[in-house]
């Protein structure tokens, strides 16, 4: 499976610092910053810092060491924002023309503080 990564996407150009953000925290390999368009009263994104278009690209070609400090990212984040397994929260990833993704650069949404329903559009 081929990923063509265009470098000119709005998170590629968060991470060079030409698009200012609202970061949550960041890592050597992982960014988290606030969705500019929030659909829960906590709706970040977590994205990788490595050139990846999408989950299964992250997934096949990320290294180890980027995956796990993605995921420890991602406990740090829920830990920050006051996220738990108590109230729950959704975390999901658009992938692709059919997973709706707007932007090529493989992100996570997380979003929680209110019941979040069964899908989101
Ligand atoms: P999607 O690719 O469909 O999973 O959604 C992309 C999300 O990125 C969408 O919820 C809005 C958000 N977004 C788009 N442009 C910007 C931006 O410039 N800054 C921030 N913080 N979020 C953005």
């Amino acid at each position: 499976m081929g990923w063509t990564y265009d470098p000119t996407n709005i998170f590629a150009r968060i991470l060079r610092g030409e698009i200012p953000n609202r970061t949550v925290m960041e890592t050597p390999h992982t960014l988290v910053f606030h969705d500019i368009r929030p659909l829960a009263p906590v709706h970040v994104l977590v994205i990788p810092k490595g050139a990846y278009v999408s989950l299964d690209h992250f997934a096949a070609e990320g290294s180890e060491e980027e995956i796990v400090d993605f995921h420890r990212t991602i406990a740090k984040t829920c830990a920050i924002l006051g996220l738990s397994g108590e109230d729950g929260f959704r975390a999901i990833s658009n992938t692709g023309d059919h997973g709706h993704q707007e932007v090529p650069h493989y992100h996570l949404h997380i979003l929680g503080g209110r019941p979040i329903g069964r899908m989101i559009e």
